[in-house]
């Protein structure tokens, strides 16, 4: 471990506290007072712990770190500036500017280094014990082959990372699983937005967490031998992850320490001039890195490249080795699938009548099979969403060799635990869980989607036929939430092709996340024309019945009233209509074919009708003018599921006779 001159090490610290007062000032907008307070900390693990190459950011065996407090994303960007990382002084000045490598909160896919989206409080600390498990489980894989994971998660949560939900909910998790490999510090600086944490906060955390099996140390945030100490012992623990509670000062050497004040708003021109003279910091320029201070940070960087090529070495020889161990390791890392798998899966898609969830767990096991990056588990669900990965073990304390995990009833943490492992390496992940508790986990599906992150979700009991659970565990607006998330694709199959379909859909989806709506009750299987090419679904609507000749009316139905369509279609052409029935299990995909195909399956100039168990509203942009959707915008109801199909109106011949009322 390197040792520095004390002297160099506060000219270092002011140089992060600087960088980021200039960067916040610059913008006229962000939030200063967290980065000063946390560079100490931050100095000390990035130059005593972390291990990170800035050539190669995304190198697999670098340690990760993870600033769950996004707000405070100056001290990130100073960090990954001095570093060495492909962030230039130009890019901090242009901080929170119209296409800048540095946005307000930290974005993974925009900027080298930032290992995962932060901002929405909490969310970052459960992706760091996402991330800290599949490094875990990517050890407990190959580390017998030599040290090729052994990466740690560091992190900094703030006090309202440790006030939301989330956090408990994943620190809960954490512990329970032991992630030794996971280091947070808690800024402990007792102030928010609205004034001193007392407000509304006086628990003792670190009871909490060491309640939870966590290993909690307490220090000042400021003192550097506390920090380095209380490091090397959370680094050298084994079998909890670990919590260090910082006492620090917001704002700390600017007239605004320890006030909200310091939190989100620029310090302006004489707080800075009286920070920089109380620093000894020259005033201008501004953005000034002393050149020692550049040398300490390139001289770090080489530890990392070091460690890398010494890794680098470690996977030659595994390589060399060849066999099953380097086969299954090409595979994980590059979380391979097979170019056939629709084909694969198609095939073997059960033929009986099932609901779409029993359909889901045959396809999933032989998805499981062909695709070892495949893991995951639910919120307590597994006899009914029924993902269980089949001869695998879950992963416990101590033991990380299975596909499976067991969230516990934590669905926010398990969409944020879900995304932590699809932003590292190796893993593509899902969760499941009921329909209706996607709304418990939204914020990490929306993150997900705008981290453009493999995240599978798998939701089962899709709708108000889940029957006797009644209104409280049925959804009726949730198809739409979802689609409405910009870059999330929501499938709702309709039967046993249709939902090998969904997880082709999801497991060749690599740049973002997919939810499948699968359904409680049976389906029948839906027969499809002769020639019928399997991919035509993946197009996310297509025609499934079509008419004889040119048609008068195009039904498009998604799920289960899909049959429903295909029911009406046969009464409606007996009455002289030419009926098209359109299946439509991604109206994601749909959107984003092009023109030719979207006319070819929704011509213009012809009637559409919509049928569709939920929300009405956006569908009506779909039919036009002229056009029916039948659907349903209220809560549903406890009673089977048989008694809730007549009461709304959603049996063939209540369908037909509302759709020959409109017609005329
Ligand atoms: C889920 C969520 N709710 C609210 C906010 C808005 N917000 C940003 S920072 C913050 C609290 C600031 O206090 P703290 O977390 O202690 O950060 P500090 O000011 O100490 O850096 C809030 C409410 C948010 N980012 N995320
Ligand atoms: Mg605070």
């Amino acid at each position: 471990m390197r040792a520095y001159d004390s002297k160099l090490v506060e000219k270092a610290i002011s140089t992060i506290r600087m960088l980021s007062v200039d960067g916040v000032e610059k913008a006229n907008s962000g939030h200063p007072g967290t980065p000063m307070a946390l560079a100490d900390i931050a100095f000390e693990i990035w130059t005593k712990h972390l291990r990170y190459d800035p050539t190669d950011p995304r190198w697999p065996n670098r340690d990760r770190f993870v600033l769950s407090c996004g707000h405070a994303s100056m001290l990130l960007y100073s960090m990954l500036h001095l570093s060495g990382y492909d962030l230039s002084l130009d890019d901090l000045k242009q901080f929170r500017q119209w296409g800048s490598k540095t946005p307000g909160h930290p974005e993974v896919h925009m900027t080298p280094g930032v290992e995962t989206t932060t901002g929405p409080l909490g969310q970052g600390i459960a992706n760091a014990v996402g991330i800290a498990a599949s490094i875990k489980m990517l050890a407990a894989r190959f580390n017998d082959q030599g040290p090729l994971f052994t990466g740690r998660v560091f992190g900094i949560a703030s006090d309202g990372d440790m006030m939301e939900g989330i956090s408990g909910e994943a620190g809960s998790l954490a512990g329970h699983l032991g992630l030794d490999n996971l280091i947070f510090f808690y800024d402990d600086n007792r102030i928010t937005i609205d004034g001193k944490t007392d407000l509304a906060f006086s628990e003792d955390v670190g009871k909490r967490y060491e309640a939870y099996g966590w290993f909690v140390q307490h220090i000042s945030g400021h003192d550097h031998g506390q920090i380095e100490a209380s490091l090397d012992r959370a680094v050298e623990n084994t079998g909890r992850p670990s919590l260090i509670i910082a006492r620090t000062h917001i704002g700390i050497g600017s007239p605004k320490v320890d006030s909200s004040k310091a939190h989100g708003e620029p310090l302006g021109a004489k707080d800075i001039q009286a920070t920089k003279a109380a620093l000894g910091w020259p005033e201008e320029p501004t953005f000034y890195v002393p050149d020692e201070v550049r040398a300490l940070f390139a001289e770090r960087a080489e530890d990392g490249k070091q460690a890398h090529e010494a890794w680098k070495q470690a996977v030659a020889e595994l390589e060399k080795k060849g066999g099953e161990i380097a086969e299954l390791y090409r595979k994980i890392m590059r979380r391979e699938v097979p170019a056939d798998l629709l084909e694969e899966l198609c095939k073997i898609a059960p033929t009986k009548d099932a609901a779409t969830r029993a359909h889901g767990g045959v396809i999933e096991q032989r998805a499981a099979a062909l695709v070892p990056s495949l893991v995951g588990g639910s919120a307590d669900l597994n006899p009914s969403t029924k993902t269980y990965i089949e001869g695998s073990p879950a992963i416990s304390r101590g033991n990380y060799t299975g596909r499976n995990i067991h969230f516990g009833i934590r669905e926010h943490a398990m969409g944020a635990f879900v995304n932590g492992m699809a932003v590292s390496d190796g893993f593509i992940p899902f969760g499941s869980t009921f329909l209706i508790f996607s709304d418990y986990m939204r914020p990490a599906i929306r993150l997900a989607a705008l981290s453009h992150l493999q995240s599978i979700f798998v939701f089962t009991h899709d709708s108000v036929y889940l029957g006797e659970d009644g209104p409280t565990h049925q959804p009726v607006e949730h198809f739409w939430t979802l689609r409405l998330i910009p870059g999330l694709d929501f499938v709702r199959p309709c039967d046993a092709l249709e939902t090998a379909a969904a997880w082709t859909h999801a497991l060749t989806r690599t740049k973002g996340p997919t939810a499948l709506a699968l359904t409680r009750q049976k389906l029948a299987n839906i027969p499809r024309a002769e020639g019928f090419d399997n991919a035509t679904m993946l197009r996310g609507a297509y025609v499934i019945a079509d008419a004889e000749g040119a048609p008068t009316l195009v039904i498009l139905a998604t799920g289960s009233e899909v049959e429903i369509a295909v029911a009406a279609k046969k009464a409606l052409d007996a009455d002289g209509q030419r009926v098209r029935v359109v299946s439509a299990p991604c109206w994601d995909a749909f959107e984003r074919q092009d023109a030719a195909y979207r006319a070819s399956v929704l011509p213009t100039g012809v009637r559409r009708v919509v049928i569709e168990i939920g929300v009405t509203a956006p569908w009506y942009g779909v039919v036009g003018e002229g056009g029916l959707v039948i659907g349903h915008d209220d809560f549903g109801v406890s009673a089977p599921d048989k008694v809730i199909q007549k009461e709304l109106g959603f049996t063939p011949e209540a369908v037909v006779a509302r759709i020959k009322a409109h017609l005329g």
